[in-house]
């Protein structure tokens, strides 16, 4: 009996810190909780008594699919399917074109566009009913969400009258995911995409990603890391491709991948890659067939060229333009897409990185096919914590740009630090360009609305965070960051605010005790971050490779703008880059409206100020403190802001469910310790240039910079396999 009883024990305790039970967040946003107010329960099942679906097909069965399982979870009800129109209270949805006229002449829909959707009440013989309508089988399927969303946030659905229409054509995500599972700048896990079991294993993961992915208005996906193996080219491949698109079309979501531009060598057994050779341009045109004969509704490719190392058409004395319409010109029969990167820089260019995309791009405004999207990082170095909008947003007039946000936290702390992007990601849409007078947002670039030419296509993407974690993204306050990402793909002109508020309310309790607190912190923890990392316009001082903590003093490194001293120039006088007139003169690739404010260091905002001026040690910022003192505050500013953030999160204890509040009151305190490591370690190694005190703000540091400097992460996560 005895060892009996031990296993019984043993099997509790680990029952008991299993977390069995306690949520997990694989559900995302879309628990669809138990609705926990009676009169609402009694309201809603009183308003939808039946349902009627009027088109047949995969996505109306996954709208089906979903009603059902949102309407039993929520409030334990599956409606009953009447297709007669007398009985009232119906839930109605079908295609503009597919409702009984009876019902379309009444809804006025000249807005809507495709994929968008009208949620409307309409009265029927003397009855009420809700009718969900779009020209697309996507827009129901949005418009279903919206409608599921609204139940879950307990709103009024009596009398509905919505419209809403996606602003941006091409929403998708970049996985930077590799053939064997490991994630490029991945902090959640390995690859969900098992190429393994592909195409005859599909993993419930797969039907899920796509669910949520919808649930947001996400339209596509590039499956594989821009910086690309043509191995995903072969046919092997291809079938493993053709099954993910079979999950994901039902969901409205269409499958890019990268293309590797030196394919043609590597798997076609050709000895050029040239971009205007014709038996690579055949090959190309022969691969595009064969990818479109698997999935027919393929997106296209995504190009990372002449890039870190990457294999491009300037290998061959081409240029961007000539690669991007080579394969432009091979999908468009296809209606495929190019999404060009943009992010491009040198060895051999000794200018300064800032400047060189757009050197390179800017020069062939308006000479790109139709179907080449030129993708552009929201900032002109690389997703740091706070960087100016990138300057060609306001250059390229008549090209359609692309806007590429990083969505996993490379360079905000990983997956370990609670930092809300949609806040960074609204302040680059709604920084003004000035292309065409004041209010030339770039959000409005990116919309299209700006150049008001209806045909252009327009794009966004956001480099996923997605991963094997059983939340996907490894901080569950990430989830947030892939929501937001949607919603602002959606519309760039919503507010992080309202981002955040119905991410707490669809995840966590709409309790205002909760979502006051926890809102606040989410909303001030981007301004948090760049005062502990990159205060005043620093960039680029993380450690090299990886990117974990900081590492300014780096600066062995073979190419100059690898090392961190290349982006801070500390020296004895000061700190900061000189992008004015006497420096690398990138203040002159803005609009003469800004760059006028840049260029002169009593106006350049001082979030901006090391980012375009080298500024002297004892300058004086517009609080009177030196700018010495002022790097100090802000540092220990950033730290007090997590302790700050701690307390709060302790505070809501109660209003969350147990597992959650401990994987992030745990994450929490990694976040303060690496806050103040940064603090520490830069301070310090910036005393040896500046040679002052530390401000009294700031709490001293705990070593010495030698300690900061000995500190060696060899497995630190993410990295490309061939830069450990
Ligand atoms: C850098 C990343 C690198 C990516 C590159 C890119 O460190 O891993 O390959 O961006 O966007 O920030 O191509």
């Amino acid at each position: 009996m005895k060892p009996k009883n031990n296993f019984l024990l043993l099997v509790l305790v680990l029952f008991a810190f299993s977390g069995y039970g306690q949520k997990n967040g694989y559900d995302l946003w879309l628990s669809y909780k138990k609705i926990d107010n009676e009169t609402i329960v009694d309201q809603y099942k009183s308003q939808l008594k039946n349902v009627i679906i009027y088109d047949a097909g995969e996505t109306t069965a996954v709208i089906d699919f979903e009603l059902k399982t949102a309407l039993k979870k929520m409030m334990g009800v599956t409606l009953s399917k009447d297709n007669s129109l007398n009985t009232g209270n119906s839930l109605i949805i079908g295609k503009v074109n597919s409702l009984p006229n009876n019902i379309s002449k009444n809804l006025s829909l000249t807005n809507l566009s495709s994929d968008g959707f009208a949620i409307r009440t309409v009265r029927i013989n003397n009855q009420n009913n809700t009718v969900i309508t779009s020209p697309t089988n996507s827009g129901l399927l949005y418009g279903t969400f919206h409608f599921l969303n609204l139940l879950q946030q307990q709103e009024n659905i009596a009398q509905l009258d919505v419209l809403d229409n996606p602003k941006i054509d091409i929403r998708v995500l970049n996985h930077w995911d590799n053939l064997d599972r490991t994630v490029e700048r991945g902090y959640a896990g390995f690859s969900i995409w098992n190429w393994h079991t592909l195409p005859t294993y599909i993993d419930q993961r797969y039907i899920d990603y796509a669910r949520a992915n919808a649930s947001i208005g996400i339209n596509g996906t590039v499956l594989t890391n821009v910086n690309s193996n043509a191995l995903i080219l072969t046919p092997h491949y291809l079938e493993k491709v053709k099954a993910l698109a079979d999950v994901f079309r039902p969901y409205g979501i269409k499958v890019y991948l990268t293309a590797r531009f030196s394919a043609p060598i590597e798997i076609g057994g050709l000895e050029t890659a040239d971009p205007l050779d014709a038996k690579v341009i055949e090959w190309w045109k022969t691969k595009t067939a064969e990818i479109y004969s698997l999935i027919p509704d393929f997106g296209g490719f995504l190009v990372k060229a002449n890039s870190e190392g990457e294999p491009g058409p300037q290998n061959y004395g081409r240029t961007h333009l000539d690669g991007a319409n080579m394969m432009a010109s091979v999908l468009a029969p296809h209606k495929g897409i190019v999404m060009w990167r943009a992010f491009v820089y040198s060895e051999i260019d000794p200018t300064d990185r800032a400047k060189q995309a757009y050197s390179e791009f800017v020069p062939d405004d308006g000479q790109y096919l139709e179907n080449v999207l030129i993708q552009v990082k929201n900032g002109a170095i690389d997703f740091q914590p706070r960087e100016p909008f990138h300057p060609m947003f306001g250059a390229m007039p008549n090209t359609p740009l692309m806007m590429e946000f990083q969505i996993t936290k490379e360079y905000l702390g990983f997956a370990t630090h609670l930092v809300f992007l949609p806040k960074l990601f609204e302040e680059v849409l709604q920084s003004d360009t000035f292309q065409q007078g004041k209010g030339s947002t770039v959000a409005k670039v990116i919309n299209g609305s700006l150049h008001k030419n209806d045909d252009k296509l327009t794009g966004i993407a956001g480099v996923a965070n997605i991963g094997t974690d059983l939340n996907w993204t490894g901080h569950l306050f990430g989830q947030a960051d892939w929501y937001g990402f949607g919603r602002l793909a959606w519309n760039p002109n919503l507010e992080a605010e309202k981002i955040a508020d119905e991410w707490l309310r669809l995840t966590f309790t709409k309790d205002e005790e909760f979502i006051k607190p926890i809102k606040k912190i989410m909303l001030k923890s981007r301004e948090m971050v760049v005062n502990y990392m990159n205060p005043l316009g620093l960039h680029h001082i993380f450690d090299s490779g990886h990117h974990y903590g900081p590492g300014p003093w780096v600066s062995n490194l073979s190419r100059p703008e690898w090392n961190p001293v290349y982006y801070h120039k500390a020296d004895k006088f000061g700190v900061g880059f000189d992008r004015t007139k006497s420096g690398s003169n990138a203040v002159a690739q803005y609009a003469p409206e800004l760059a006028e404010k840049f260029r002169n260091i009593e106006t350049c905002p001082e979030e901006y100020l090391l980012w375009f001026h080298h500024v002297a040690w004892d300058y004086k910022l517009k609080n009177g403190r030196t700018l010495w003192d002022n790097l100090g505050i802000h540092y220990q500013k950033g730290v007090n802001q997590v302790s700050e953030m701690i307390e709060t999160w302790e505070k809501i204890k109660p209003y969350i469910d147990e597992n959650q509040y401990h994987e992030t009151a745990m994450r929490l305190q990694i976040q303060l310790k690496e806050a103040i490591w940064w603090k520490d370690a830069c301070m310090s190694y910036f005393q040896t240039f500046s040679k002052m005190d530390f401000p009294i703000e700031m709490e001293k540091p705990a070593h010495d910079l030698a300690y900061y400097k000995s500190l060696n992460f060899p497995f630190a996560p993410g990295i490309r396999p061939s830069w450990h």
